[in-house]
């Protein structure tokens, strides 16, 4: 994986077991290492696909004002939670905490603690569906491709579906949902069904057009998100029987933004020509 180093981060905190310690304060130095993968940001040269290192070192004053607590390991601990919660793509993060000015009574240059974490594990709702080509293929497939990426926690049976919106005349779609467990941040997530999508051949012309394959992400966590790229959860999941149904089946207490998907799937209007295979 790529890496993002600042060193040398500094500013007054007020840690240790001392009273003139919380009363004085004095410098703590952070170095932090973020285990990123920065491919995207190196194609877009955009700031917006990385992570933005100043930004990341204000954070870590923040955690050096923050508190005060008695050790370094505990702020060594609350910078790289810090971090982590605040950017899901840092996958692991080292951080070392000095304090050269500690009370130690006898000469020295520096004391230091290090720590690595990683980010947390998600679990995300992944839809299927393909009416071009062989789907049950391709989405046999595109189950295998996620499979290696991320951990498949659950796999739907498959649904034969009449087609939603879009042009006329379209195939019906086989429809398939999976759960997954994962490191990925949503955006990577993303990222990773879209390059599932385009080595099935996918293509963009008409929307709901045909297509030979297409993976929505449906939640993930119970995350809320909007951007232009990401809408979580899907927006329009809670109405999609082709969706639903074979979630419903894959896990019966699922539930969606606080509501039971087995009763929205047999809300929707396209659950009763659904075929469960
Ligand atoms: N995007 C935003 N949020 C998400 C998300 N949560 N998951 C953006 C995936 N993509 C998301 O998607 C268009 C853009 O939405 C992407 O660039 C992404 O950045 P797309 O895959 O290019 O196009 P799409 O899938 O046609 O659009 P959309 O709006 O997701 O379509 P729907 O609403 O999912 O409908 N009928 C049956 N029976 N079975 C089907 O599977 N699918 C559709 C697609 C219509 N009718 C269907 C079926
Ligand atoms: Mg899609």
């Amino acid at each position: 994986m790529d890496r993002i180093s600042i060193y040398g981060i500094s500013a007054t905190g007020y840690h240790g077991v001392f009273e003139h310690e919380k009363r004085d304060g004095q410098e703590f130095i952070i170095d932090v290492v973020l285990h990123v993968d920065i491919t995207r940001a190196a194609a877009s040269d955009n700031v917006l696909d990385t992570v933005h290192y100043g930004e990341v070192s204000e954070l870590v004053v923040e955690q050096i004002k923050a508190g005060p607590w008695d050790l370094i390991e505990k702020l060594g601990s609350e910078i790289a939670e810090a971090i982590l919660a605040a950017y899901p793509s840092v996958a692991t993060i080292d951080v070392v905490v000095h304090k050269p000015q500690a009370p130690i009574p006898v000469p020295f240059s520096d004391v230091t603690i290090s720590l690595t974490r990683h980010q947390k594990q998600h679990t995300a709702i992944i839809a299927l569906g393909a009416n071009l080509g062989d789907p049950q293929a391709t989405l046999a497939a595109a189950v295998q491709e996620l499979g290696a990426e991320t951990e498949l926690l659950k796999v739907s049976p498959l649904a034969i579906t009449k087609p939603v919106g879009g042009p006329p005349d379209q195939p019906d779609y086989t429809n398939q949902v999976v759960q997954v467990r994962t490191r990925l941040s949503p955006h990577e997530l993303l990222d990773l069904c879209q390059s599932i999508e385009a080595k099935h051949h996918r293509t963009r012309e008409v929307r709901w057009e045909a297509r030979t394959l297409d993976l929505d992400l449906i939640a993930y966590d119970q995350l809320r998100l909007d951007d232009e790229r990401l809408t979580l959860p899907h927006p329009r999941a809670a109405i999609r029987g082709f969706v639903l149904a074979p979630w419903s089946w894959m896990d019966p207490d699922a539930v969606l933004e606080g509501q039971l998907v087995s009763r929205l799937a047999a809300e929707a209007a396209d659950t009763k020509d659904i075929i469960r295979l």
